[in-house]
């Protein structure tokens, strides 16, 4: 059936922004409110908030600081809002959120409970064919992902899993009325940041939680705490301070990493900056030195320091063994920051599982069971992560010309210029796609980036009656090497099995895929593309521009 003939509504616009949350709420402002623009933006959640809309798992929390983990465009935006704690809840974002979409009137532009299922690029008409889940169709000069980076839950290909008799949730996707855990023997299956983030808000109300760990882990307290009125106020007096500090940092972060190196600071020195860190807690702790994410040795003194500390914290040695046998770098894959998350090994109703000894075999009808137990359940937590950056983005059909697939392109891995676009799909931008800082810098700085290059570049277009702007197999070739040489400076590319590497799923090509060679330097390399006429991408004029 020709596609006009089966859509349920036809709409055109001059974009399409796919995803709700941090990026597609900002670009929305970007190009509607900025640019003048017609804009919808297409969600499959029923509210604002991406990420934070889906995980609200027990002891959801983000892990950069409230003052840094929030737009910084507007300063009457940032006077506006209040946070209450050092590290900000998910239920507090997701009001935060909301606040956004209601100051600056969001929701009119947004199309909730709409799912994107395709996305075309018709060359003869320069429009991009959207399509939903409900048959609704959409057409746009532009297309801009706002997918998340972090919103395809992994769910582990366990066999017995449908035969479980009781009820399993996926921490990404969790019911948005709760779980009640009272009374129940849960089992826990991931020891992330999610996992450790849940685990002890878990134990406090199940009758027993049973954690399975499949590869041991970091995790530095985050010491969260109510913010003080002081500093509450202190927010308020310095939000361009705030905002010049996340924009001269290499990861976005409020915090500069100190200028010493571990290899040259004497044992007992470096022992108490640690013990420093550890006490101001929080991401912080992988800035007490600047060799630590780049020689193995100096990385060696943090991580030690963190076993110790577990071995001190954890009172059962066997258990104590088990969570500090940590075989990666610290920070190599995304370090942690806890609430008592040892502390909970500590507790009656909580058993550790090593299933790396003992690998998990199969979900039976009362659990699971592992080559050497099985262990009976009521609810079984899967904290086991996502298919992160890309899986987002495949999970659309996307063709561009001459039905080119993203998938195919991407086949043995994602190949992207500047992880903004990819060649063959001319006038799509991948908000925080794979090739750019994204998950490796404090996602709003990273967002605002994204969101205000691209508004520019769509702004230099219109100005200059361009039509099309793509990039070419030559520089993604060429992004993609320096995405590597970059990622191969620091301990990041020596950890293989982290999902930065895509590693977490079965049969995913392993290819490094954020930038890691910082936001600074990063926006340097945008803007300077920006300053000279985005030279770097075909530019093309004369197309049609009406629609299909
Ligand atoms: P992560 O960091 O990918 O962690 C997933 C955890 O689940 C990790 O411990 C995995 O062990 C474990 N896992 C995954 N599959 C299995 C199977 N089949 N069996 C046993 N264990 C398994 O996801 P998170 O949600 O914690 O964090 C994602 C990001 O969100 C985080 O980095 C922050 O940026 C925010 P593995 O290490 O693979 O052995």
């Amino acid at each position: 059936m020709p596609e006009a003939l089966s859509d349920k509504h036809h709409t055109d616009l001059d974009a399409v922004v796919i995803g709700a949350g941090f990026a597609g709420m900002y670009q929305l402002i970007c190009l509607r409110d900025r640019l003048g623009l017609s804009v919808k933006v297409l969600e499959a959640g029923d509210g604002v908030g991406g990420t934070w809309y889906w995980n609200r798992y027990p002891g959801a929390r983000c892990d950069s600081e409230s003052h840094a983990y929030w737009f910084t465009f507007d300063p009457e935006l940032m006077k506006g809002w209040e946070w209450s704690e050092r590290y900000p809840e998910q239920p507090e974002i997701l009001r935060y959120l909301n606040y956004v979409a209601d100051r600056y009137d969001l929701r009119r532009n947004i199309q909730f409970n709409t799912r994107v299922t395709s996305a075309r690029f018709d060359e003869a008409a320069n429009r991009w064919h959207v399509r939903t889940a409900d048959g609704e169709s959409f057409t746009a000069k532009f297309v801009i992902t706002a997918v998340g980076c972090l919103s395809t839950a992994n769910v582990p290909n366990i066999p017995g899993l449908e035969s479980f008799k009781g009820d399993w949730y996926h921490t990404g996707m969790w019911p948005h009325g709760g779980v009640d855990f009272r009374g129940k023997r849960v089992g826990m299956i991931g020891t992330g940041s999610t996992g450790i983030q849940a685990a002890p808000v878990i134990a406090e109300t199940a009758k027993h939680l049973t954690v399975f760990q499949r590869t041991a882990n970091y995790s530095v307290p985050a010491r969260n705490v109510p913010l003080t009125p002081e500093f509450k106020q202190w927010i308020k007096d310095n939000t361009h301070t705030i905002r010049t500090a996340t924009r001269e940092t290499l990861n976005g972060q409020p915090f500069r990493i100190e200028q010493r190196k571990a290899l040259e600071t004497p044992a007992e020195e470096r022992e108490r900056l640690y013990e420093e860190a550890w006490e101001r807690g929080g991401l912080q702790f992988r800035a007490t030195f600047e060799d630590m994410m780049a020689s193995k040795e100096a990385n060696d003194t943090a991580a030690e320091f963190v076993k110790k500390k577990i071995r001190q914290i954890v009172k059962d040695p066997k258990t104590a063994a088990i969570l500090s046998d940590i075989d990666h770098p610290y920070a190599g894959k995304r370090p942690p920051i806890d609430t008592d998350y040892f502390e909970t090994y500590n507790r009656d109703n909580v058993t550790l599982v090593d299933v790396k000894a003992a690998p998990i075999q199969a979900i039976t009808p009362n659990g699971i069971r592992t080559s050497d137990a099985e262990y009976e359940l009521d609810i079984i937590v899967f904290a086991t992560g996502f298919d992160a950056m890309t899986g987002p983005l495949l999970a659309i059909d996307i063709s561009g010309r001459d039905g080119l697939k993203l998938r195919d392109v991407w086949e043995a891995g994602p190949l992207n210029y500047l992880g903004l676009q990819v060649a063959g799909f001319p006038n799509l931008f991948t908000i925080t796609g794979p090739g750019s800082p994204s998950v490796l810098c404090n996602m709003p700085v990273a967002i605002e980036q994204h969101a205000e290059w691209i508004a520019d570049c769509i702004k230099y277009m219109n100005a200059h009656g361009i039509d099309t702007i793509e990039t070419t197999p030559e520089k993604m070739a060429g992004w993609v090497q320096t995405v590597n040489e970059v990622a191969s400076k620091t301990l990041l590319s020596t950890v293989q099995h982290s999902w930065y590497l895509g590693a977490n799923i079965p049969g995913k090509p392993r290819v490094f895929m954020p930038y890691a060679g910082g936001m600074v330097p990063y926006r340097e390399i945008c803007d300077d593309i920006a300053a000279k006429g985005y030279e770097s991408f075909v530019l093309s004029k004369a197309r049609a521009t009406a629609p299909a």
